[in-house]
């Protein structure tokens, strides 16, 4: 069975709180819960994990080394940043689902750069919490057609 791990960057854990007009009223346990279903009716076992703390995601990712099959990671802030993650990703070579609940190329200037984008196999973005699902199908597709 296909292994995913979900994981969410800074401030992620204040969704539904704060902003709804731009992240949507969805929590982040309602999207944990929407990837669990979804996992369970395409025969893929999720984790989903958050952090606000960049060595923790990059800790993250280096464990997913030959625990999971892909990652989807919705970086949030340290998409436009962090040489670290990006890093990361390269360096397990597994392949990556860089997501974003809102479209970062409608935004402001400063995010529609990312470090993630080119070292990841795809980009989904301005879908909100319904992009979680979107990106565990690209990516099992991938995995699929890539063994
Ligand atoms: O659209 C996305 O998913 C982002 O990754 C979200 C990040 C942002 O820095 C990226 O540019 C795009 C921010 C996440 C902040 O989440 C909040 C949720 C509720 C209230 C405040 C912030």
């Amino acid at each position: 069975m296909i292994s995913l791990l979900i994981l969410n960057g800074p401030n992620l854990n204040l969704l539904g709180t704060r902003q709804p007009e731009i992240y949507g009223a969805t929590t982040l346990a309602d999207i944990e819960a929407m990837c669990q279903a979804h996992g369970r009716e395409t025969n893929v076992t999720v984790s989903f994990d958050q952090s606000n703390h960049e060595g923790a995601l990059v800790d993250a990712i280096h464990a997913a080394r030959g625990t999971h099959d892909g990652i989807i990671l919705n970086a949030g802030a340290y998409t436009h940043t962090s040489v670290a993650l990006r890093d990361a990703i390269s360096a397990v070579e597994l392949p990556t689902v860089e997501l974003h609940l809102s479209n970062i190329h409608a935004r402001e200037e400063f995010r529609h750069t990312s470090y993630i984008a080119s070292v990841a196999i795809g980009v989904i973005c301005g879908f909100g919490a319904a992009g979680y699902p979107l990106a565990m199908d690209a990516l099992t597709s991938y995995l699929h057609t890539s063994k």
